[in-house]
């Protein structure tokens, strides 16, 4: 309490004490072998802050919140708004909030964390929207620069990529950003120098072609919202080529599970949040391949009940035991040139045109040839439908694919994960594989281990949903029924013929139907 005044007024000082320009006092605490000697001194030099009384800077002190905005104020040109009383800085801090520069519970109007120091992620949005308001960056470019580019919060995605793209932030000597760190008054001088410069110039660099999709930026909805889907980069984008986010449910398959893919279930899905859903056709293991006319008569009722309930629709052909996809490609390409046909003018449908190739199938003689052949079928049928390509090892293998991918426009590659079995190394090979532009799509993944059992993996399963949540990728999950095993959604028992509650939902279940609609 004792040191509550002296100290007010020495923010005081400090901050609103503009030297005569020109003026350059050596600080005793900044030599020109610092790091920060450029910006704490050119900083200085414009005015925007000063030292201490004393004749130091204190380069290493940290700098609140108030002090922040009321710095980005004075460059932005921003007047304080009127009658307001209290804290020295309560007019410019409300300019800001009005001006749109922070959200009210970022820094309550109220007052009490004026002075705690501001995090990182916070002071860069502040900045970005005051000075650079124009500027964008590439998703997929700049979030690969962010070693700990998930430990961000959604609501700064925006503001850090754009930052990054210009070049104002850089990150630590281990590439990290630290988004919840405070900022020295160093730091925040090299921060405020290189907003300035840039915005001075006034060239923020153009908007990339490749749309930026952020959680809160990327769309979700149906197909009468969407529309015809199409891949941008490596974003999936509704018709209006806004990044669109499909997320939903993967049936079982069909021969075993077909109930759970009758309308009322299809319908249950969508009531929990679901724009997608996946119709798993096994080939193998008494599917199509036994019983083709039945098989198809099942698919058939399920892409009709998913396009009734306005849910876009992926027809799998769901190869497993059979691996190789090439085994029967003559009945792939007649069953998808067959559907192409019979969905060509709906928005609806994607196709999938091989599950999981596994065994000793390899990317460029195997999957790639079997790829060609089906995708050509279908685009003879359907120009711009989205097809989604599966790779080796269980669709696990896309890095494969991003050094020879298959011709054409609206193709995405599929990976598959299970949350109990693959980790970091297999969504490092998703960032890397997008770096080099291979669009993807998770079309199956689960909460348990790699054979549907073992258990869920809360933990696990946050860690993945997250990445694809910050890169805006859509997933399927395995699987919708209610088999008695860990990746199923549903209780052993529950019916698919009424509507479900949580209670009808498996710990599995719980978990999936609680990320599908955020
Ligand atoms: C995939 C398949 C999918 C399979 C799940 C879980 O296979 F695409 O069909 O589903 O992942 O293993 C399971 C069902 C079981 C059923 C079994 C056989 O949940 O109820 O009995 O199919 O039809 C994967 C995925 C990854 C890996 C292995 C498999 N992996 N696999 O990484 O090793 O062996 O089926």
């Amino acid at each position: 309490m004792k040191l509550r005044l002296p100290a007010l007024a020495l923010v005081l000082v400090l901050l609103l004490a503009v030297l005569p320009s020109g003026a350059r006092a050596a600080f005793s605490d900044v030599k020109p072998s610092d790091w920060f000697y450029q910006p704490v001194t050119a900083m200085e030099a414009r005015g925007a802050l000063s030292g201490y009384p004393d004749g130091a800077f204190r380069p290493k002190g940290i700098i609140t919140r108030a002090e922040f905005v009321a710095v980005t104020a004075r460059m932005a040109g921003l007047s304080p708004a009127e009658g307001q009383t209290g804290h020295w800085a309560v007019g410019t801090l409300q300019a800001a909030l009005e001006a749109g520069w922070y959200d009210w519970d970022e820094i309550p109007p109220t007052g009490e964390t004026f002075n705690d120091p501001i995090p990182r992620q916070l002071a860069v949005k502040i900045l970005m929207k005051a000075l650079l308001p124009q500027a964008r960056g590439d998703y997929n470019t700049e979030s690969a620069k962010m070693a700990d580019f998930s430990s961000l919060d959604g609501r700064y995605y925006e503001a850090v990529l754009a930052a990054y793209a210009v070049g104002i932030v850089n990150g630590d000597d281990k590439g990290n950003f630290n988004p919840r760190s405070h900022l020295s008054r160093a730091e925040a001088c090299a921060l405020f120098l290189r907003a300035g410069d840039e915005s001075a110039r006034g060239q923020t660099r153009p908007v990339q072609p490749t749309p930026v999709p952020a959680p809160g930026e990327t769309v979700r909805g149906g197909v009468t919202e969407n529309g015809w889907l199409r891949v941008e980069g490596t974003q999936l984008c509704s018709e209006a080529g806004r990044p669109l986010v499909l997320r939903g449910m993967s049936s079982h398959g069909m021969q075993w599970y077909g109930p759970f893919a009758s309308p009322q279930a299809i319908r249950n899905t969508a009531a929990f949040g679901a724009n997608v859903f996946r119709v798993a056709m096994y080939t193998g293991e008494g599917g199509y391949l036994s019983q083709p006319a039945a098989m198809k008569a099942k698919v058939i009722a399920a892409v009709d009940a998913a396009i009734e309930a306005d849910l876009y629709v992926i027809i799998d052909w769901h190869i497993l035991s059979d691996g190789n996809p090439r085994t029967n490609q003559a009945q792939a390409v007649a069953f998808f040139a067959e559907m192409s046909k019979r969905y060509a003018h709906s928005p609806a449908v994607l196709y999938e045109i091989c599950n999981e190739p596994n065994g000793a199938v390899s990317w460029s003689g195997d999957v790639k040839p079997y790829a060609q052949a089906v995708v050509k079928a279908i685009r003879a049928n359907s120009p711009r439908s989205v097809i989604l390509i599966g790779s080796p090892t269980w669709s696990q293998d896309i890095h494969l694919a991003a050094a020879d991918p298959v011709a054409g426009d609206n193709l995405m590659y599929t990976l598959h994960f299970y949350a109990g079995t693959h980790g970091q190394w297999l969504r490092d090979r998703i960032t890397q594989a997008q770096a080099q532009g291979l669009p993807v799509f998770v079309s199956e993944w689960g909460t348990s281990r790699a054979d549907g059992g073992g258990g869920v993996f809360p933990a696990e399963t946050k860690a993945w949903l997250d990445y694809l949540d910050a890169r805006g990728i859509s997933w399927c999950n395995w699987s919708l029924c209610d088999k008695d095993e860990s990746s199923a959604a549903l209780k052993p028992g529950t019916p698919a013929t009424r509507a479900w509650t949580a209670a009808d939902l498996s710990e599995s279940g719980k978990l999936v139907f609680g990320a599908l609609g955020g």
